[in-house]
């Protein structure tokens, strides 16, 4: 497979954005603070903002501000964009799709593109049982579909998520998220039968192996839970939002072995991990693990709103005709994109773009941790890799340090988010079509930035 140089669109059919790390203002600057001004009028405040911009144009590895500020793009919308913004084949597809139809909800009246992503997923995904996929709009979507075919399936209630999960921001989502600020507070009461179990978290569970890690987890749940009343185990291969947890090898192994001998569905939340993201194209193989049922959103289709349910033929049929759906579900101009985008996964080496993109972020960022002490931990795969950042003499978390760093980054042009239960997690996840050259000068502001901080 060939890497392409994709060129870097963004700019509505112009010239290819410059890539390169551009400040001419300040950040944010006059234009961009007149945004954020309207902002702060018209959108409810419970709308954040990681870097305070007024974006005009995006691509290749770079987003421009209204002010002419070119900025280093480390976090991808939260990997949504893998194969790059406005890439080339979306742009194209996307743009017949809304000159041919743009809706006619596929449970009215259907179209070939949505059963064509679904055939995608069943054969890209894990494991070569027969498979069905049902589509959907967003990650939180997907995972509340996946819990209630998994709940129809074994006529079981209960679901077992993880400590340091996300899974998103609808009800039953921020039942399954485990962090309380700032996604649950106040938004109660959440789901019933939902339970937690313990993460194989290799940094802070004190050397557990993955095995003993998985015992501990299965024993929480025959204690608390019961197989026999538990439809679901749902489980990030790698925590996201959590901080970029990297569970010990033989953990997840270990949960699904013991999910198939209980009759329990194991679903894998891969909206963060999934395509390509981690050198694979879906992160259950690095553990060499088949789910039943695997959970994707954010890469599938660069940028444009799209999720996907996928799994085994019985289980997912087992929902009667009609029990699912959504007006816009699988929308054709999102499926569309979706098929372009994995065209470009395939077609372009994005894959083999992740894996080294991952052997950059780890080398570099290895480095740096040999020189400094405050950071306890780099850790990922792939084009998902981040640092923990804590307090040398404790290990305690250091969210002030992770959030120093942040925005000295942001205000040197380099967009990196954190995350993590403690917050102190800085994470670099940037489109697959980012240059070496970018992806190293944003590591470099870092360390120039830690060594400020
Ligand atoms: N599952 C593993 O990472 C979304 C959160 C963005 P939606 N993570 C980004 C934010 O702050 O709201 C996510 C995820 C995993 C599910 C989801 C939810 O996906 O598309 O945001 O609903």
């Amino acid at each position: 497979m060939t890497i392409v140089d994709l060129p870097a669109t963004g700019t509505a059919g112009g010239p290819a954005l410059p890539q390169e790390r551009r400040l001419v203002t300040a950040i944010p600057g006059p234009r961009s603070q007149e945004l954020l001004a309207r902002k702060a009028e018209a959108v409810a405040k419970g709308v954040g903002t990681t870097i305070p911009v007024s974006v005009v144009a995006a691509g290749g590895g770079v987003i421009v501000d209204a002010d002419g500020n070119s900025i280093i793009d480390l976090g991808s919308g939260i990997a949504v964009t893998g194969v790059g913004n406005s890439n080339p084949r979306v742009v194209e597809a996307v743009t017949a799709q809304l000159n041919a139809f743009t809706h006619t909800c596929f449970t009215v009246a259907p179209y070939e593109s949505y059963v064509a992503v679904a055939e995608q997923l069943n054969a890209l995904t894990p494991g070569d049982h027969p498979k069905r996929s049902a589509l959907f709009n967003s990650g939180a979507e997907a995972v509340e579909n996946a819990v209630k075919i998994a709940r129809h399936f074994t006529k079981r209630q209960a679901v077992v998520a993880f400590d340091h999960a996300y899974h998103g921001r609808t009800n039953l989502t921020m039942g399954l998220t485990a962090k309380n600020i700032p996604y649950k507070s106040g938004f109660g009461p959440f789901a019933p039968e939902v339970y937690r179990a313990s993460l194989s978290y290799p940094l802070r569970d004190g050397g557990l192996s993955g095995r003993e890690a998985a015992d501990r987890a299965i024993s929480q749940i025959e204690k608390q839970v019961g197989a026999e009343n538990l439809a679901a185990i749902i489980i990030e291969p790698i925590q996201g939002e959590g901080g970029f947890i990297v569970p010990a090898p033989g953990f997840l192994p270990a949960l699904l072995e013991w999910a198939r001998a209980n009759d329990v569905v194991f679903i894998a939340d891969e909206v963060q991990t999934g395509f390509g993201r981690t050198g694979a194209w879906f992160a259950s193989e690095h553990e060499g693990i088949v789910p039943d049922v695997i959970v994707t959103a954010k890469g599938i289709a660069g940028g444009l709103p799209l999720s996907a349910v996928t799994g085994r033929a019985e289980i997912m049929d087992s929902a009667m005709a009609g029990g699912l759906g959504g007006t816009y579900a699988g929308n054709p101009l999102a499926c569309v994109a979706a098929l372009a985008a994995i065209e470009s996964y395939e077609q372009d080496g994005l894959i083999e773009r992740a894996k080294e993109i991952g052997t950059i972020l780890i080398g570099r960022l290895n480095a740096l941790r040999t020189a400094d002490p405050r950071i306890g931990d780099v850790r990922g795969r792939g084009a998902m890799v981040a640092i923990e950042l804590v307090d040398p003499a404790t290990g305690a978390p250091d969210a002030a340090l992770a959030n120093r760093l942040a925005a000295y980054a942001h205000a040197e042009g380099v967009l990196v988010l954190t995350c993590g239960t403690y917050g102190n997690v800085i994470r670099c996840l940037p489109p697959l079509t980012i240059s070496d050259a970018l992806l190293v000068e944003g590591l470099e502001v870092l360390r120039e930035g830690l060594r400020r901080a």
